[in-house]
């Protein structure tokens, strides 16, 4: 069944029963036959939503499973590029492998594959990401942008920044950055992103922009090792979130903040970036693969490097490491 048209039923649906949606009037417009529209309301149903009649005036919605399948996130969706292609798995080892071939047979910028459960997420260098069924957002997003591969660790940091923005703007929630690819709330890990590329030697082909957000997990549902260290929005919100209306923000601001990059540069995001923050002026341990030391951190430079300043006063940029707070 086409992915749009369930998408925009969803969506109608939505006006509730005062507004119910004529199924002729749909089937009209997408040139199909109102068995069709029919069929594509009890596949719904099949899914878990719940869907009212009124008679001789059509379909409306009365409840919404949490899902995040393409349907669902697309009946939320803003964008023009972003998202318009969402592959969904309902588990799968990692969405990263899944998106690195589609990447490489030439998916469209903007690709999503998303999956419910992942069951080896990965993190940098190797690290598992837990990414329990039903609980979280477990994404890739192929994205596509004219750079020369040095500039791509840049889009972690803009990513990082539309997603604090797609927080803010479904949850109460005011998460800060944790350079470079984590997203904090009171200090606990709620997000975090993994960039990945496909390059020639002088431009970038693909970048898979792995995202993993908690989204509906109580505290019990973290392995233990997580549990004093992770945290997700329901908890800190004491509600349950709709992961496809936060995912579907998520790739509006993916599109818009990459959109700003890409036009007129890092200077912008990093203004943003270092407005949230959590690290800039606070004495930070930094680990490499190689040494562990500590400094002051200033800022990212225009290239997106994390600046410190060491006890001896020296200026040091740092492309990839591990940090903490003092
Ligand atoms: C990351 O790595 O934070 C990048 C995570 C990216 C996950 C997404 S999900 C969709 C896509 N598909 C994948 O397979 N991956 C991407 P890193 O900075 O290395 O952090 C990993 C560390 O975070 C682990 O060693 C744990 O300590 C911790 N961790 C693991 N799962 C977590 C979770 N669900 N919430 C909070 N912390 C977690």
């Amino acid at each position: 069944m086409n992915t749009n048209m369930k998408s925009e039923l969803l969506k109608r649906m939505s006006a509730g029963m005062e507004n119910p949606v004529s199924g002729q009037q749909l089937a009209d417009e997408y040139g199909v036959s109102r068995t069709a529209v029919w069929k594509c309301v009890k596949d719904l149903e099949n899914e878990g939503y719940k869907i009212g009649t009124v008679r001789k005036k059509g379909y409306y919605l009365i409840g919404s499973p949490d899902l995040v399948t393409g349907p669902a996130i697309g009946q939320h969706l803003k964008t023009s590029v972003y998202g318009r292609t969402i592959q969904y798995i309902a588990s799968c080892p990692s969405t990263q492998l899944i998106a690195h071939e589609a990447a490489q047979n030439e998916a469209a910028d903007g690709t999503v594959i998303i999956a419910d459960e992942q069951t080896a997420g990965k993190g940098r260098l190797s690290r598992p990401w837990s990414s329990a069924a039903g609980k979280g957002i477990w994404m890739s997003v192929i994205i596509r942008p004219d750079l020369p591969p040095q500039q791509a660790p840049q889009l972690t940091l803009v990513a990082a920044v539309a997603i604090v923005r797609a927080i803010e703007e479904c949850t109460r929630v005011s998460p800060s950055i944790k350079w470079p690819n984590d997203i904090l709330v009171n200090g606990k890990k709620l997000t975090g992103i993994l960039t990945e590329l496909q390059a020639d030697p002088d431009r970038v082909k693909a970048i898979i922009l792995g995202i993993g957000m908690n989204v509906n997990q109580t505290a019990e549902d973290f392995p233990e090792e997580l549990e004093t260290i992770a945290t997700s929005l329901a908890i800190e919100e004491g509600r349950q979130i709709s992961r496809a209306e936060l995912a579907a923000s998520v790739l509006f601001h993916l599109e818009q903040y990459t959109g700003l990059y890409v036009e007129k540069g890092f200077a912008p995001i990093k203004l943003l970036w270092e407005g949230y923050a959590d690290s800039i002026g606070r004495r930070i341990r930094i680990s490499t693969l190689h040494e562990t030391y500590e400094a002051v951190a200033h800022g990212i430079s225009e290239d997106g490097r994390l600046e410190v300043e060491l006890d001896d006063g020296t200026i040091r940029g740092i492309y990839s490491a591990d940090i903490h707070i003092v």
